[in-house]
């Protein structure tokens, strides 16, 4: 028998990567959700933090079951996490229902008044179509929730509930923006990824400042988890300390190469695609 004798460093190391913070559901295909947010979150060099808020059973493409969590047992993961690390960073993706929305609310509260930035993707349908947010929690997201993102990223389906009316032209997507922005005081992010057109173009409004972020469109690919992906990139980005545009850029790069390099095989019921979180390049990028 051959014995093999891994050689380690005599020391540990003991590197402190920023800590990033996901709360969403967990997708059992590891596409969106919390998985992707870890994925996200380790390619981006952070340390990955998570609080489940809903369960979710699903191929690419087919949701089957949906459970919620308890909201004890949410506010209970995020008051055990925000007592002991040093979180840089957190986002929400699927929140699911009211009452773990009211979780969330309450067990922020800490990490508020120490101005950690929280983005807010606001989750509400799966790709595939299934709701992922209780029709009872619209009024809350609205009055409450929003207001306490530093950035909401609505793609166009979203904002069109947020706005009552979806987006159809970039003039309307940055007037909309802007509304958005006014009405909760936070940076806002439409995503143009299912604009008419060969462009993928997101428009940033944050104060004063308006950026379009854009990418040619990758067709072909029936990949899901993209928003959660991008808002977890982002999230990254402002734990390493990148200011809000930076990060949406680099972000953007990140999330148009795991769609270009994104992995298909042959299932079951037939073809499926995933994104590839592991792009083999260092990120976030900067400039
Ligand atoms: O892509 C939206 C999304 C978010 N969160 C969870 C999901 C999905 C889509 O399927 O399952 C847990």
């Amino acid at each position: 028998m051959m014995s093999h004798t891994i050689s380690a460093p005599m020391a540990p190391t003991l590197a402190r990567p920023p800590v990033a913070l996901s709360m969403a559901g967990s997708d059992s295909c590891a596409g969106a959700g919390i998985q992707a947010d870890l994925k996200t979150f380790g390619a981006h060099g952070c340390y990955g933090l998570t609080v489940v808020t809903a369960v979710v059973a699903e191929a690419p493409g087919r949701v089957t079951y949906v459970e919620l969590m308890p909201a004890a047992l949410v506010a209970a993961q995020i008051r055990v996490l925000e007592e002991s690390f040093p979180i840089a960073a957190a986002k929400t993706g699927m929140l699911g229902g009211r009452l773990q929305m009211e979780a969330v609310l309450e067990s922020w509260e800490p990490l508020a008044r120490r101005g950690t930035p929280l983005v807010v993707d606001p989750v509400m349908i799966s790709t595939s179509g299934r709701r992922l947010l209780e029709e009872d929690a619209m009024e809350l997201l609205t009055t409450e929730f929003l207001k306490r993102a530093r950035l909401i990223t609505p793609n166009l389906d979203e904002a069109g509930v947020l706005l009552g009316a979806r987006p159809t032209t970039r003039q309307q997507m940055l007037d909309g923006a802007r509304r958005l922005a006014d009405r909760w005081g936070c940076a806002v992010l439409i995503k143009g990824g299912h604009l008419a057109g060969e462009q993928c173009p997101d428009v940033l409004v944050d104060g004063p400042t308006v950026a379009w972020v854009e990418a040619a469109r990758i067709s072909g690919v029936k990949t899901h988890g993209t928003g959660c992906a991008y808002s977890a990139a982002i999230t990254a980005g402002l734990a390493h300390g990148l200011a809000l545009e930076a990060a949406v850029r680099s972000a953007k790069a990140f999330i148009t190469e795991a769609i270009a390099r994104s992995f298909r095989w042959n299932g079951g019921l037939g073809e499926i695609d995933a994104l590839n979180h592991a792009t083999g390049k260092n990120w976030p990028v900067s400039g």
